[in-house]
């Protein structure tokens, strides 16, 4: 399998730098054209400002890219649809086929622990979906055998949130709310549904996590962001004419996610969307800090 770093990301990561890995299917499938541009070109400037390297994962013509120049950042989001949504699973498929692929959550975590990235932002990520059919995002499955951090505003809200919370604790990921004590709902920031732990700070965050993987020999932690309050919408009614659509259409499976998602910003008149870029770009800066901090020689123990 042929691997391009970035040559910043392969600098950063030698040093022990701070990295963070950002996923290409928000950008080709989860946000519509040109605010999908706009949105992975402030999420990579955002972990920037925290002073750590960004680096956007994705498929290209079979071969896996750690870090996008800035002529295949505009093609994965001006081309979306030409990238096949991936998840870890099936990369193998599409590599050998040579195939442009956006990743997923689940891909992304792992090939950026592959690359030896710890931390990761997304927006939210998958999880179990509503009603009695059996779809449960393998995001939950690779985040828990997988080393990394993910930052995410909870699950997106289009998902069956309780059930998601219960099979990330069969599964055994970590789940650490940062100065939040409820599961977010994405757009929203409470669900009702109380955490297990909270941390009020990146440094305790970061402690956290280096135990975990340390002495503890843990995979994937899920750091609960919320998002901001200013951006916090209520989109209960939309996401029930969604589903229904859904239903309607029959949309099952890897469609179903970015199908919902364009739904919802049609019904919203595009108000998920600004919330949406809102809460992934609070999760980049997030994920910025903890990176860096984690890059930094560790503190005193946790307190
Ligand atoms: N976060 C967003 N928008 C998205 C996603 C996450 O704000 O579009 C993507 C992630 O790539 C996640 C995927 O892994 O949705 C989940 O898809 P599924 O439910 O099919 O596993
Ligand atoms: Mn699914």
């Amino acid at each position: 399998m042929q691997t391009v770093i970035a040559p910043e990301v392969q600098a950063a990561l030698g040093a022990g730098g701070a990295v963070v890995a950002l996923e290409s299917t928000l950008v080709a499938h989860g946000l519509p054209w040109p605010d999908n541009h706009e949105v992975a070109q402030e999420l990579e400037a955002a972990v920037r400002a925290e002073g750590a390297v960004p680096a956007t994962i994705a498929l290209v013509d079979g071969v896996v890219h750690v870090g996008l120049d800035t002529p295949t950042l505009e093609r994965l989001a001006r081309h979306g649809s030409e990238f096949v949504k991936t998840g870890a699973t099936e990369l193998a498929v599409h590599v050998a086929r040579k195939a442009s692929a956006a990743t997923t959550v689940s891909a992304t975590a792992v090939l950026a622990a592959r690359a030896g990235i710890r931390v990761f932002a997304t927006g939210g990520i998958g999880g179990v979906h509503r009603g009695d059919a059996i779809d449960v995002s393998h995001d939950l499955v690779a985040l828990s055998r997988t080393p990394i951090a993910v930052v995410s505003a909870g699950a997106k809200s289009i998902l069956d949130l309780p059930r998601t919370v219960e099979m990330l604790e069969t599964l055994g990921v970590l789940v650490v709310g940062y100065r939040a004590r409820e599961f977010p709902a994405f757009y929203s920031r409470s669900s009702g549904i109380p955490l297990p732990c909270t941390v009020q700070s990146i440094a305790d965050l970061a402690d956290v996590a280096r135990i975990h993987w340390g002495e503890l020999g843990g995979a994937g932690i899920l750091v609960c962001n919320p998002i901001p309050l200013r951006a916090e919408i209520r989109v209960d009614d939309a996401i029930e004419q969604a589903l229904a659509a859904a239903t309607q259409a029959a949309i099952t499976g890897k469609a179903l996610t970015p199908f919902l998602l364009g739904r919802l910003a049609t019904v919203t008149q595009g108000e998920s969307v600004v919330a949406n870029r809102a809460l992934a770009l609070h999760n980049a800066t997030v994920a910025g800090q903890l990176a860096k901090q984690l890059s930094e020689p560790a503190p005193a123990p946790y307190r």
